[in-house]
């Protein structure tokens, strides 16, 4: 059940669709251990394009590239994202320039910026060079970009407007968050193909992102909400916050900040009215009944996802609650 009841079909999951929305790195795990249990040719990620920013020219899409390198083996282990081993020589050269340098490009980064900074300059769509980049890297799940249009977030705080990155990265998510704006929405439609993956899915997976920067940009898409809420597929979010604290990142400051309380209870809400069923760890075992009560399913895992072996468990936990 949810919020508004939808009737569902049973079809086999070895022959159907699994659709995901993605943030970065938490979702990138998850992702990961989808990857090992599903074919990638039935694997698709929609992936969060409002943390894109464009600096000295170039177009940066960090969720899509954390997405990438993750299946692709080449993610830095420590961070999360960006690429293992890389060096920071082209960052230093320019912060000789004196140019401002708080976001860290990594030199083998910048390949993949500059390369897909030329392509679209020539015209394709990012979508088009999302695939490109995916099959250069030999990533065979469907990458897809919320959109083609370039749609950065914005965050209101008291003394500035900022750029999702400038309040994530510069300002080390220090200012009180007011409101998010999702910016030029107005302009942007879904990437092609995305209506006609979420009808057809058999499942949608909401990764285990931040229901604000993360998930609810691709949720402001114009459309995505409608299609979730109307899909056949089972619908299932895994929380992002476990035993009242987020894993990583500012999640919980945000949650408070916006006027939720800060529980995995607070985020199911935030997706009520097109959720079945709510992943929440077993920590937080005991808010099943609360949840339950919002209209939706409620099942406990183990969600902190620490190896490999972890990402792979959720994802068959994830697949047997379809
Ligand atoms: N995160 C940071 O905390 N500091 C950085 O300097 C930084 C650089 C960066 C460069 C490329 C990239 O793809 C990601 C990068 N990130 C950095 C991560 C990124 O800001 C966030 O993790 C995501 O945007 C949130 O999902």
């Amino acid at each position: 059940m949810r919020c508004q009841t939808v009737n569902r079909t049973d079809r086999s999951l070895q022959t159907t669709m699994i659709v995901t929305l993605a943030g970065g790195t938490g979702a990138a795990k998850l992702v990961l251990g989808l990857a090992h249990v599903v074919p990638s040719e039935k694997l698709a990620v929609i992936v969060n394009t409002g943390d894109d920013i464009e600096l000295f020219g170039l177009r940066i899409c960090p969720d899509l590239d954390t997405v990438a390198y993750t299946l692709s083996g080449r993610v830095n282990p420590q961070t999360g994202w960006g690429i293992h081993g890389d060096t920071f020589n082209c960052l230093t050269t320019l912060a000789d320039y004196g140019a401002e340098t708080w976001f860290r490009l990594g030199d083998r980064d910048l390949a993949t910026h500059l390369w897909r900074s030329q392509l679209l300059r020539q015209g394709l769509s990012l979508s088009e060079v999302t695939q490109r980049i995916c099959r250069a890297l030999s990533v065979t799940p469907r990458l897809i970009p919320m959109t083609d249009a370039y749609t950065p977030t914005e965050v209101v705080t008291d003394d500035a407007v900022l750029h999702l990155q400038e309040y994530f990265v510069r300002e080390r998510c220090r200012p009180v968050v007011r409101a998010f704006r999702y910016s030029n929405m107005g302009a942007a439609q879904p990437s092609p193909g995305i209506e006609e993956l979420i009808m057809a899915a058999e499942a949608v997976v909401i990764c285990p992102s931040n229901p604000f920067i993360s998930i609810g940009p691709i949720l402001a898409v114009p459309g995505i909400r409608h299609f979730l809420r109307q899909t056949a597929a089972r619908v299932i979010a895994v929380s992002p916050i476990v035993a009242g604290r987020a894993l990583k990142g500012p999640t919980a400051n945000m949650l408070r900040q916006m006027g939720h309380p800060v529980s995995a209870r607070a985020v199911a809400d935030l997706y009520c009215d097109f959720l079945d069923v709510f992943v929440l760890d077993r920590q937080d075992f005991n808010l099943i009944e609360d949840i339950e009560a919002l209209g939706m399913k409620a099942v406990a895992a183990n969600t902190l996802m620490n190896t490999l072996e972890d990402k792979v468990e959720l994802a068959r936990q994830l697949l047997e609650s379809v």
